[in-house]
């Protein structure tokens, strides 16, 4: 891999932490660029909203906590980061899909136009399935990961991603948000719609790491409240945001049943302080390496929203 890969800062007299993450980040940045680089057969027009939605400005916080946890040694770097770039490339079509007119009709995404609406819809959707299809077979092509182990990352990401996961989130919300009443069927659709692709990713990072199952158990823990935080977190930027803020439309949820609309800004942000506190909780069981991963909830969270109610 090149030298681009390596996993360590930039800088390391920024402190272990922050150099790390720095890194990660910078690693994960470039592998998603290297798998996404021009491919003979590949339509240009398809490999530009392919492109243009993945490589748009983002904090890849899911590959990267997934790295985080893996910790991998030199030898296993490339294989966390392209399982990092799986998650992401599904985190990715995620995201075409959902702003497409038919879903939650965006204009902007990542700082950029919605993949629609730069590349049509057609050409939209078709890069979603590329995304989702090149996902799974980064997954199966990992010649350093042992057979049964590729098999299980594969088959935790499905489950994460289909009909009782994200999809079954994006159901609910597209078609049965008024049927929503309560803080729990709320909080189950953010648990379907992000917190479950958070567990998906940091327990393949953990699966990477060879953790016994009561670590992994402690790793999803952690992952679930770290998701249910952010979820709760996106919601405050959209009501209190602006669209620079957040990169992406904002006001969208105003007229759905959120934790912010139905219970106000402070209740919220409540909810997801306490998040917060049971995720740190579950990593400090976990074994997993905490100043890194701290690093990067600090950096999510370290400026929630204001109260605005
Ligand atoms: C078949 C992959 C697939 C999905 C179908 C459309 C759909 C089902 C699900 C959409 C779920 C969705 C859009 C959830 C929102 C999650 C969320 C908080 C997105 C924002 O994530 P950030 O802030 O974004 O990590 P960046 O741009 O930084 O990566």
């Amino acid at each position: 891999m090149s030298s681009t890969s390596s996993l360590r800062g930039p800088d390391p007299d920024r402190g272990l932490a922050a150099a790390d993450l720095a890194g990660v980040r910078l690693a994960v940045e470039n592998r998603l660029a290297q798998l996404l680089a021009a491919h003979p057969g590949v339509p240009p027009n398809l490999q530009g909203a392919v492109r243009h939605a993945t490589l748009a400005p983002s904090k890849r916080v899911r590959p990267v906590l997934l790295v985080l946890i893996a910790d991998p040694d030199p030898l296993m770097e490339q294989s966390a980061l392209d399982v990092g770039c799986a998650v992401e490339m599904v985190h990715t079509a995620s995201l075409i899909l959902d702003d497409l007119p038919c879903m939650d009709d965006a204009l902007m995404r990542r700082e950029r136009p919605t993949t629609h609406l730069e590349f049509g819809q057609s050409t939209a959707i078709l890069s979603a399935i590329a995304l989702l299809t090149r996902a799974f077979g980064l997954i199966a092509e990992l010649s350093l990961v042992a057979p049964q182990t590729r098999t299980r990352l594969a088959a935790v990401l499905s489950q994460a991603v289909g009909w009782d996961g994200l999809v079954a989130g994006q159901e609910i919300d597209v078609n049965g948000r008024e049927a929503l009443v309560g803080a729990e069927q709320v909080e189950n659709l953010n648990w379907l719609k992000t917190g479950i692709l958070f567990v998906a990713a940091a327990e393949m990072g953990a699966i990477l790491a060879g953790f016994d199952e009561p670590r992994i158990d402690a790793v999803r823990r952690f992952a679930r409240h770290f998701g249910l935080a952010f979820q709760t977190a996106d919601d405050l930027l959209d009501r209190s945001g602006s669209a620079e803020q957040a990169g992406k439309d904002v006001g969208k949820d105003v007229d759905k049943a959120t934790l912010v609309s139905l219970f106000g800004a402070s209740h919220a942000r409540l909810t997801c302080e306490e998040h917060l506190a049971r995720a740190d909780a579950a990593l400090g069981e976990s074994g997993v390496r905490e100043e890194p991963v701290r690093a990067l909830m600090a950096k999510l969270f370290g400026a929630l929203p204001a109260s605005a109610s």
